[in-house]
Formats: structure tokens, C-alpha cells, sequence
């Protein structure tokens, strides 16, 4: 199925409300990773003028904090909706600026769309506790409050989603927002900011002054844009995705005022294939999450851990599915395998190839540079398997690619281990039938990851659950569950309904 319009591009984002002529600059080049093709030219926001704007959010909080949770859930509603009409509009940018293929593009927004319903919902169910007090006439209570301006900083292999992840609870728990998307992925980031602006202007048309002016602002720019966001004492929670390079850099710096964060940060995601696991489901779980978005999510699956005495029999389907797999122009109806992203990920793809064999590895297929001729400009690969006799430094590493390192297990307590001797632990899964591999791997002494799942691979997470990882990916979680409370700041309250003054632990003062 494609869902593209067929209009051109410029059409595509007028449609979106992107005024190409009003932002167009020297700063920011966009390109589209799918031929090379130049996009647009922007302008970046100077750091100089981002007190500015962290002052608007400032003042926004003033009034956006006592709009009651469910007023300000409508907006989140009609941001869901504008989503929704824009969504084939809005894959397309997305598809065209990273390279996804179009229903990998559609599925992006869906996302946003989904956090969107899930926000609203939650905006009638921010709800602390009720405790029980030690002291006669008395209570205690727990509320959640609105925190303050929050930064959002992405990157540029989820331009919409994760924005929507954040911005959506961010909104309904009572906080402005600045977003910061990636230079790489900047129109599909604003195309999903317009939507929320849309959504806005409708919600100003119905409350009149509710949403003040300052409450959603988007600053395009480069890491000094990044690094006034990070350091200002005026934002309260700084959510940042990316690399666990740049999360070593900002998580100290908020650290260092005392801010709260949300860290997204590298994956190097396993799954465990025990004898006990249907392998025709296995295989294809394998191919969606260690292909799709050309091994450019954060949950892609980057180890197979599987047991010696189905091995072969697994690469053997395996290698067969890589074989008929489509590589090409994203866009294309048809195709699974987009580019990478740009020039630098290629050979950042080739030098772990090299690593890997240095390490003793062997290469069971792919790797190679594929359509050059067709897309000088395009750096397409062929989706590599290598087979490693370890867990080398290089299988320990983050490669944002298609590269699969494949690792043999004998018993399952070593899998258990291999699993988690990687210094990242955002998702893993397991392949069995056998109720005790799947119970031991999703105890305590099993998989230490944020995310383990069981017939399923560690990609395409669902937004109710909280997401995030361990270790090295940060150790917060977005999304759903109760990761909205990282959005509130939570005060403790103890009434005292009683005529007396009793102190806690039978304390006589005086
Ligand atoms: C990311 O790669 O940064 O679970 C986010 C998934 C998607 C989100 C990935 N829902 O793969």
C-alpha cells in the first residue's frame, strides 16, 4: 500500500504549513538521504536569542499551569486530530528526510497520534495518593504538580514521534515546551509542530486566552541551540534522545543545576533464540527489527543469541530472507530496506564491518555498498550478518546500521549473560516456547534491559508502555505507563484536621 500523495514536495509541505521562503537561511542543509537531493536550506535560531525564548516558556507556565488538566487535554486532542489529517502528508516528509519507507513513515505519526489519545486520557487521571496517617486527625496526601518548561531535544531517526511522545504529556501535565529537532530531520519536525500550532489556534478559537503565547515553541539550530536549552535554569526537565556520547555530555550538565532529565540514549539490542522457539517466527521477527529503518532505530536489533544446536538451521532461513529482501528508493511501494541516513553512517557501517573481522568475525552476507550507480548521492547497504566467535568490543558497541553480529549460547544462563555484558541495556527478547527459558529471562537474574519481550522482537514498541533503558540508554522511560510523572513535580501534603499538635514518632516537645 502507498499512501503518498502524488503532488510534489513543496506542495507536500505547504500542505504541512511550512512556509519554505519564510525560514529559509544558510544554516541547515537538508538533504534527503534518498538520492541526495538538496531539500531546503534554513535558518538556524542564534544561541543569543534562545534566553528570549526560554523566557516566553517561562511566562507561558504562569497561566498554563492553573488551566485545568483536562482543558488542556483538549488541546492534546486536537493535536491528535490535526495528526491524524496530516498523516499521510507528514509520513511523507518523514519518509523523504530520513529515508524510511512509507509505511515505517505512517507508522511514525500514527505513533504521535496514539501518545496524543493516550495524553488526553491521562489528563482526567494525574492523580496522586491518599496515606494513611500515624496521628489521629490527620491525612496525607500526594499531588502532582506541573514542573516548568521542558526542552526537547531529538534525534533524527524518530523527527516526529518522539517529539509527540514528549510534547503531548509534557502539555496535559502543565508545561510549555521548546523543541530542538535534529539538523538532520528538521522539516519532519516542524511539519508535526504545525500540526500542534493548528491545534492551537482551534483550541484559542474555543478557550480564547487559555494557550499563552509562549507554550509550544520550536528552535531549528545546531548544539549551542542544544546547549542554552540544557543549561538554563528556567528549564525544568530537559528530555534529550540520541547517542550515549551526547547523553555522557548533557545529563552532568543538567546534573550540575540540579534540572531534571530524560535520557533516550544508544541500544544495542539482543534476542535469544532458544531450541525451544518457533523459528519461521523467529526469522521474521529477526528481518523487521534488524532491517527495518535500514538498522536505524535505537531498538534495532544489533545481536542474535542463539543456541549452538539450532544455529545453522536458523541462519539457514535467515540468510534466506536477507536474500529476497528489497532494497531501494523508500518511497517505492514494495520496498523494505531504505539508505542510511548519510555518507558518515556508511562508513561508520564499514569500519565496525572491518572491526569485526579484525576481531575474528565472518561476514555471512551484506555490507557492501548496493544502487551507486542508480544514487550516487545515496548510501544504500546491503543488510550484513556477521558471524562473531564472541562478544568483542566491537559487538559491544552501538552501530546505527543494519549490521547483525550473531553469537552462539549453550546453556541459557550464558545467554542470559551475553545478553546483558553490553554496556547499553535498552531492549531484548526471547524465542521460546519453554515457560522457564521465558520466565527466567524476564526475572531478576534475567534480562536487565528497560524493555524484555517474549515472541516478539525488541523494535516497535507499543506507546501505553513506559519506554527506555538501562545502563548506558540513560535509565528513564517516556511514553506510557506512569512516565508522566516525570513531568509533574510531586508534593507530599499531611492535614491536620484535629484541635491537638501531635508530633511524628511520639516526639514530646516542650
Ligand atoms: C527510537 O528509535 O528512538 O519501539 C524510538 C520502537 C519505536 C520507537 C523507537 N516505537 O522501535
Amino acid at each position: 500500500m502507498t499512501a503518498l500523495p502524488p503532488d510534489d514536495f513543496a506542495t507536500v509541505l505547504q500542505r504541512c504549513g511550512i512556509d519554505l521562503p519564510a525560514l529559509s537561511g544558510t544554516d541547515i542543509a537538508v538533504r534527503s538521504p534518498i538520492d541526495g537531493t538538496g531539500l531546503a536550506r534554513l535558518a538556524a535560531r542564534p544561541a543569543a536569542g534562545m534566553p528570549a525564548v526560554i523566557g516566553r516558556a517561562a511566562e507561558a507556565f504562569e497561566s498554563w499551569r492553573l488551566t485545568p488538566a483536562p482543558v488542556r487535554g483538549e488541546l492534546v486532542r486536537l493535536w491528535g486530530e490535526e495528526l491524524r489529517r496530516a498523516k499521510a502528508d507528514i509520513g511523507h516528509v518523514v519518509s523523504r528526510e530520513v529515508g524510511k519507507i512509507v509505511q515505517e513513515g505512517l507508522g511514525e505519526v500514527q505513533e504521535a497520534v496514539d501518545i496524543c489519545e493516550f495524553a488526553l486520557g491521562l489528563s482526567r487521571q494525574l492523580h496522586g495518593k491518599t496515606i494513611v496517617s500515624e496521628r489521629p486527625g490527620h491525612r496525607i496526601m500526594e499531588q502532582y504538580h506541573p514542573l516548568g518548561p521542558v526542552a526537547i531535544i531529538t534525534a533524527f531517526n524518530f523527527p516526529s514521534a518522539v517529539f509527540a511522545w514528549n510534547a503531548a504529556l509534557a502539555l496535559v501535565c502543565g508545561n510549555p515546551v521548546i523543541f530542538k529537532p535534529s539538523e538532520k530531520a528538521p522539516l519532519s519536525g516542524l511539519a508535526t509542530f504545525k500540526a500542534l500550532e493548528r491545534a492551537i489556534a482551534q483550541f484559542t478559537a474555543q478557550f480564547g486566552e487559555r494557550a499563552p503565547a509562549g507554550l509550544a515553541q520550536i528552535a531549528l539550530g545546531g548544539s549551542d541551540v542544544a546547549e542554552a536549552l540544557v543549561d538554563s535554569p528556567q528549564i525544568a526537565l530537559v528530555s534529550a534522545t540520541g547517542s550515549s556520547r551526547m547523553g555522557r555530555t548533557v545529563g552532568p550538565r543538567v546534573a550540575a543545576r540540579f534540572g531534571k532529565r530524560i535520557l533516550e540514549l544508544g541500544g544495542n539490542n539482543a534476542m535469544v533464540v532458544t531450541p525451544a522457539a518457533d523459528l519461521d517466527l523467529a526469522v521474521r521477527a529477526i528481518v523487521f527489527s534488524a532491517v527495518g529503518t535500514a538498522g536505524q532505530r535505537c531498538t534495532t536489533l544489533r545481536r542474535l543469541i542463539v543456541h549452538r544446536d539450532i544455529k545453522q538451521a536458523l541462519l539457514d532461513k535467515l540468510l534466506k530472507a536477507y536474500a529476497s529482501l528489497r532494497i531501494g528508493d523508500p518511497l517505492q511501494p514494495g520496498t523494505l530496506v531504505g539508505p542510511l541516513i548519510d555518507q558518515a553512517a556508511f562508513h561508520a557501517m564499514q569500519d565496525s564491518l572491518a572491526q569485526a573481522k579484525q576481531q575474528g568475525g565472518t561476514v555471512l552476507t551484506g555490507g557492501q555498498r548496493v544502487l551507486e550507480e542508480r544514487f550516487p548521492q545515496g548510501f544504500y547497504v546491503a543488510p550484513a550478518i556477521v558471524d562473531m566467535p564472541g562478544q568483542t568490543t566491537i559487538v559491544r558497541h552501538e552501530t546505527f546500521a543494519p549490521l547483525l553480529y550473531v553469537l552462539a549460547y549453550e546453556d541459557l544462563a550464558q545467554a542470559i549473560a551475553l545478553n546483558n555484558d553490553v554496556p547499553q541495556g535498552l531492549s531484548s527478547c526471547i524465542f521460546s516456547n519453554d515457560l522457564r527459558e521465558v520466565e527466567t529471562f524476564l526475572s531478576a537474574a534475567g534480562s536487565d534491559c528497560g524493555m524484555a519481550n517474549v515472541n516478539i522482537g525488541p523494535s516497535g514498541a507499543e506507546i501505553g508502555g513506559a519506554f527506555g533503558g538501562e545502563k548506558e540508554t540513560g535509565g528513564d522511560r517516556e511514553s506510557g505507563s506512569d512516565a508522566w510523572k516525570q513531568y509533574m513535580r510531586r508534593t507530599t501534603n499531611t492535614i491536620n484536621y484535629s484541635r491537638e499538635l501531635p508530633l511524628a514518632q511520639g516526639i514530646h516537645f516542650g
